[in-house]
């Protein structure tokens, strides 16, 4: 595949910022989205929201960061190194998705803000909760209004929209409910339609339909998936690429990782990025 162009060295790489959950074990969360970034060519930087002390096997328990560290973490990077475009994932409270949602906006309005992908992330491939269900709401009201795109699962579909999404009629119906909350727009993953021998993504800005097919990869070592998905759909975002352009970036690059996803501990393996040191 085509990957994105390189800065040389000693010039500062454009600069992509990671608002999530750290994983232990680092397959998911901030650690894949670092890896995607440096395998990609730009700088990660860092806005800390929780910690999760988990191994391949579940999560045994996670740690909120204080807001005002979350805050002052994404104000701190942007006002002095400056960023290209950023995602979020794990934000576990409604308290610190309204910290980051303000700090967003105070951003917006300085000139200091640029793409977001909210990838709303509810729960680890277990099952074990990420998210307080009480923060549905300040995801769907405070954050999706910020987000140039969001990238919600099937599961997450289910829990923001109330729509279950079984086959295309219903995928597009719940892609016009995410984006009637207001983001620019709307992806829903198809990866876990079971039924489907590909794993079809159907983007929406409110008019036009854009659908996005590759081979599904069955693979039982998909953790971090999502992340790695909106983290690298972000580093294409931070280049100037249109989102579907970035989306279909994106794409390419989760299933060349899920290629070369790996098993570790007794558990679900990672998705890996590192396949691009072969390349
Ligand atoms: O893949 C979703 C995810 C995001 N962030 C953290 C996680 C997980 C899944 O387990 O642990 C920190």
């Amino acid at each position: 595949m085509n990957f994105l162009p390189l800065s040389p060295p000693g010039q500062a790489p454009l600069r992509v910022m990671t608002i999530a959950g750290s994983d232990s074990g680092g397959g998911a969360g901030i650690q894949a989205d670092m890896r995607t970034f440096a395998l990609l060519g730009v700088h990660g930087c860092v806005s800390v929201a929780a910690v999760t002390v988990q191994n391949s096997v579940g999560v045994k328990a996670f740690h909120e960061i204080p807001v005002d560290v979350v805050a002052g973490q994404i104000r701190a990077v942007a006002e002095d190194i400056g960023i290209q475009a950023a995602k979020t994932g794990m934000l576990a409270s409604s308290e610190i998705i309204g910290a980051v949602a303000e700090t967003w906006r105070d951003l917006y309005a300085e000139g200091l803000a640029p793409p977001l992908v909210v990838d709303p992330v509810c729960a680890s491939m277990h099952g074990d909760p990420l998210l307080h269900p009480s923060a549905l709401d300040a995801m769907r009201n405070e954050l999706f209004p910020l987000a140039t795109l969001v990238t919600p699962n099937l599961d997450e579909v289910l829990l923001i929209t109330g729509i279950e999404v079984v086959d295309a009629t219903t995928q597009r119906d719940a892609a016009k409910a995410l984006h009637t909350l207001g983001p620019k727009w709307a992806l829903v993953k198809g990866g876990h339609l079971r039924s489907s021998s590909h794993s079809p993504d159907l983007l929406f800005d409110g008019t036009d339909f854009h659908e996005f097919d590759a081979e599904r990869i069955d693979t039982p070592h998909d953790h971090g998936a999502g992340d790695t998905l909106a983290a690298a759909t972000a580093s294409a975002l931070a280049h100037g690429y249109s989102v579907p352009d970035a989306v279909a970036f994106g794409k390419r690059w989760i299933t060349e990782c899920l290629r070369a996803a790996y098993p570790l501990g007794r558990g679900h393996g990672p998705v890996s990025a590192l396949f691009r040191l072969a390349t």
